[in-house]
């Protein structure tokens, strides 16, 4: 079966469970989850759980990470010389759908739950989608501004800038009344919460427009200067409004690279019913989320990001320095050529009652997991639809090049073979070759 365990652990950090997807469950981290028709994580996924590459010292993952603990720690300091943000890094990424989805108001019916989009251990177990997901539980037991990194897990398309694993750092801080207001003139006369109020673009019922506006500036201001920290005065930033469940309003960060807007991070100010939820009922909060390697890529000028996983001494030397302050700017390893192979098929017909018995992510998570980090890019080339019959064909492209070495076309060519030949008996489509 494709779905199974295939060869040794590239584990770096000390032993590690090796993952077991058996017949019956699927085991992780050293517990055991009962399968049922929502599982549908892969060995190879399972392979990068616990490599943890934002706790490996030197790691550029952890570099980046070690500096913005650094900039909150020197920047934002409490009452007794503490620093304000507590961080955390170390919080399983095996997390109940409770957690990722419905403690962040995610309705029960949202696409983001969607089996095509995420890593199911079954039903009501996952690998987490974002660090969100941790929001609820670290409010609850008290705290009121901290961060938290960690590996995140996606079914996704895969380029230069997409990856079924990456890694988040999670901000959340809360302000009381006084927090909010002190600084202003005859402060202790507003109030964060209005009774009767009404949702608009700019905020949410319950708040009052002058506690959000203070925190959304609080926010932005926050951002802004952890982005010119890493970046310099020089970075280019611009927000650009969005929604999320669990904030409004909402906003992401873009940052210019490469001649491209990239977006880097989004955050918003947090629902009140969450706040409430996790017993801070009182208090008033913003939240952001950003991608650790998207930043890391601008930053030290990486450009795929496939080499975050990379062993090669050539590439994990380049970031072991004596001070993590030191600029690095990353020389990339002689650029092998690329590959390309194509493969076209016919798709399975509809089942049962219109379910797609077959989507993109699937064809996508497939060639991940045979073609691994041989596989640089998949895209949709072309689709036909037959006049007569209506049945449908897809024709794809799959660049291959390996990061450290240059392929011969008989590697390649066994490997799109195996690829032809696992999509059409694990996806049921009919090659066209
Ligand atoms: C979220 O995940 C929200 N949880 C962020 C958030 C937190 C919003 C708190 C409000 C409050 P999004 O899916 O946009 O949002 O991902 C956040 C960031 O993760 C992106 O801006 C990007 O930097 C990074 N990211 C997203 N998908 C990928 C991917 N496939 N590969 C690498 N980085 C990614
Ligand atoms: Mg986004």
């Amino acid at each position: 079966h494709l779905w199974t365990s295939s060869g040794s652990l590239p584990i770096t950090d000390g032993p590690a469970p090796r993952p077991v997807i058996g017949q019956d469950s699927v085991e992780v981290l050293g517990a055991s989850y009962p399968r049922d028709d929502f599982t549908n994580v892969t060995a190879k996924i399972l392979d990068k759980v616990g490599r943890n590459l934002h706790n490996q010292p030197h790691h550029p993952l952890w570099l980046i990470k070690e500096r913005i603990k650094a900039h909150f720690y020197s920047s934002y300091i409490g009452r007794w010389g503490n620093p304000l943000f507590s961080v955390h890094d170390n919080l399983s990424p095996v997390v109940s759908t409770e957690q990722n989805f419905d403690s962040l108001l995610i309705p029960p019916d949202h696409p983001s739950r969607k089996r095509g989009d995420n890593y199911y251990l079954n039903r009501t177990t996952m690998l987490r989608a974002h660090t969100s997901a941790h929001q609820r539980e670290l409010v609850r037991s008290g705290l009121d501004a901290f961060l938290l990194a960690g590996d995140v897990y996606r079914r996704d398309e895969i380029d230069a800038s997409h990856y079924p694993v990456f890694h988040q750092m999670e901000g959340v801080r809360l302000f009381t009344n006084h927090e909010v207001f002190s600084k202003v003139q005859d402060g202790h006369e507003l109030s964060l919460f209005e009774a009767g109020g009404r949702r608009t673009p700019q905020k949410q019922e319950t708040h009052s427009l002058e506690a959000v506006k203070l925190v959304e500036f609080d926010l932005k201001n926050t951002l802004t200067r952890l982005i010119t920290y890493l970046f310099g005065d020089d970075v280019e930033v611009r927000w650009v409004d969005c929604y999320f469940p669990f904030t409004h309003p909402s906003f992401e960060m873009e940052v210019r690279f490469q001649g491209d807007w990239m977006e880097v991070l989004g955050c918003g100010v947090m629902e009140q019913e969450l706040v409430n939820s996790a017993g801070a009922g009182h208090k008033l909060g913003w939240a952001f989320g950003l991608g650790l390697e998207r930043l890391a890529m601008v930053l030290y000028s990486i450009p795929d990001i496939r080499l975050f996983w990379s062993q090669d001494e050539r590439f994990l030397q380049q970031f072991r320095l004596p001070d993590i302050q030191q600029p690095v700017t990353f020389q990339p390893l002689s650029k092998y050529p690329p590959l390309h192979n194509d493969i076209s098929f016919w798709l399975p017909e509809e089942s049962e009652a219109g379910r797609e018995s077959f989507t993109q992510n699937d064809f996508y998570e497939l060639v991940r997991s045979v073609g691994g980090e041989l596989v640089e890019r998949v895209s949709l080339q072309d689709e036909f639809t037959h006049p007569r019959t209506g049945r449908r064909s897809q024709c794809y492209r799959i660049v291959y090049r390996h990061m450290e070495r240059t392929l011969t076309q008989d590697e390649v060519r066994r490997v799109h073979q195996q690829i032809e030949h696992a999509a059409e008996t694990e996806l049921g489509v009919q090659g066209r070759y």
